[in-house]
């Protein structure tokens, strides 16, 4: 796939994305145009990337985006959600991994840092098909919510919007 492409405008704010480009240290190349001298306006070869012929405008692959906002909006999506996203996995294989080693996160013996885990494993619940991708985050899952501490802690404090519905 071809590399993303502003089509910048000199003196235009088009400049804006540069800028942005260079914060979320995407790769990029700049295709430049000039205003036409007689007209000011964009060039015909700028037309031919969109046809309204206004800068900035990005090309990725198949995909042309233009608009100011929607090619931030754009940019970071793309960068963050793949950044999250990597990371999260990152995360939960190494948690997944200590749970394969010990019965409980810091050995045989239930600590306060499996109750320090948990609200971390319930968010990635709800964002993650744990049940599929880390069997055993699920069955930890399973089991504290079965610990009656838990289950008074719950009742304790009333609905708990995170929690899946076992
Ligand atoms: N709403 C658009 C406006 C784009 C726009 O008007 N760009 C100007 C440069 S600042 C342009 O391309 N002018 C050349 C022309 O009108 O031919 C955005 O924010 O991206």
């Amino acid at each position: 796939m071809s590399m993303l492409t502003l089509h910048h405008l000199e003196n235009s704010r088009s400049q804006r994305i540069l800028w942005l480009l260079e914060e979320l240290g995407v790769d990029y190349k700049i295709q430049s145009y000039t205003h036409d001298p007689k007209t000011s306006l964009a060039p015909a070869e700028l037309f031919a990337v969109h046809s309204p012929g206004k800068s900035p405008v990005i090309t990725d692959g198949d995909l042309t985006v233009a608009e100011s906002g929607a090619i931030i909006e754009y940019l970071v999506a793309k960068v963050r959600g793949g950044y999250l996203g990597a990371n999260t996995t990152l995360n939960l294989e190494y948690m997944e991994a200590a749970l394969g080693k010990s019965r409980w996160f810091c050995g045989e013996a239930f600590t306060a840092a499996d109750i320090q885990m948990s609200f971390a494993l319930e968010a990635a619940e709800v964002r993650t098909n744990l049940a599929a991708d880390y069997p055993g985050l699920a069955e930890f899952l399973k089991t504290i919510r079965a610990m009656p501490a838990y289950r008074k802690g719950i009742e304790m404090g009333g609905p708990y919007a995170l929690m899946g519905d076992d």
